[in-house]
């Protein structure tokens, strides 16, 4: 085919099939089926709550969350966490699946309860620990209700920038201009929505941090923040001035430098820490 020739117009099948190697990033662990592919146990730590996870925005949210916990000293929330190498299929592991039949990272496993709860979703787990803890999640009706609400925002709006924007604009095996313009859209407005109510408020719900700014930052602002995608430019994220003022707020805070940390296998040697099972474990040295 000529660079100037169309490429064919895709016909779908009657029935969709399942083909391999479609050749974007991460085609080798999409599958059209859930449940384990293998049998693999899970490692267990010495504390009550067992993470399972890995250091990308969902998971940071949990981090974030249980290192903030921490700071405020709640003892109770000391944690072991355990790094799910996506890439190399671990999500598809039985003990894993067991906790999530999702297969998605994070996965939360509390073994202080009667019987062990497991709780997999970040917002869950969010909503989860804020209860257990009394922390971070506002008692008011009014406010909760807000927080609520703007958790709940990002869990139904993250998908469109990192399924369907990264997915497109960085991921795919080519550069397509509909699904671009259509997820560059719906982010650019997520990102106002944002905006509008920053300028308005310290954080998401008011002047105090609370899960919806935990699960919203590790997303939005890395996009602002630290160029994620390789868009800054493209979506001219320095228009959103109220956010980035906001994602730097958050990202100063001790508990969530800690936070990013966790989990995190790649990146400069400072900022790694695969495995977490005790807060001295962030002492560099
Ligand atoms: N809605 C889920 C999404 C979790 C999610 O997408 N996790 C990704 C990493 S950020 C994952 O584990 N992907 C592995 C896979 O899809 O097989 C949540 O918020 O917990």
């Amino acid at each position: 085919m000529s660079d100037t020739e169309a490429a064919p117009e895709y016909v779908p099948p009657k029935v969709w099939k399942w083909e391999q190697g479609s050749g974007g990033r991460f085609a080798n662990i999409n599958r059209p089926i859930a449940g384990a592919t293998h049998d693999k146990t899970l490692p267990v730590g010495e504390h009550p709550l067992q993470l399972y996870s890995l250091a990308t925005p969902n998971g940071v949210k949990v981090t974030v969350m249980l290192e903030e916990l921490l700071e405020l000293g709640i003892d109770g929330a000391e944690y072991d966490a355990w790094i799910v190498n996506i890439g190399e299929g671990n999500q598809f592991g039985s003990d894993f699946v067991a906790i999530n039949p999702n297969s998605k990272i994070p996965a939360l496993l509390d073994r202080s309860t009667p019987r062990p709860t497991r709780v997999f979703e970040s917002g869950a787990i969010l909503v989860y620990l804020a209860e257990k803890f009394g922390a971070f999640l506002p008692t008011d009706p009014s406010d909760r209700a807000e927080c609520l609400s703007w958790l709940f925002w990002q869990m139904g709006s993250a998908p469109y920038l990192g399924g369907g924007f990264g997915h497109f604009y960085a991921y795919a095996p080519t550069k397509m201009q509909y699904p671009i313009d259509r997820f560059a859209m719906e982010v650019k407005r997520q990102l106002d929505v944002l905006d509008r109510n920053l300028a308005e408020r310290r954080f998401l719900v008011g002047d105090e941090l609370t899960i919806a700014d935990m699960a919203t930052y590790p997303w939005y602002g890395a996009v602002v923040l630290h160029n994620i995608y390789d868009a800054a430019v493209f979506l001219d994220v320095a228009s959103y001035s109220n956010v980035i003022r906001w994602a730097r707020e958050i990202e100063a805070r001790p508990a969530v430098q800690r936070g990013r940390r966790v989990n995190k296998s790649w990146g400069p040697e400072a900022e790694r820490l695969p495995e977490r099972h005790s807060r001295h474990d962030f002492d560099p040295g």
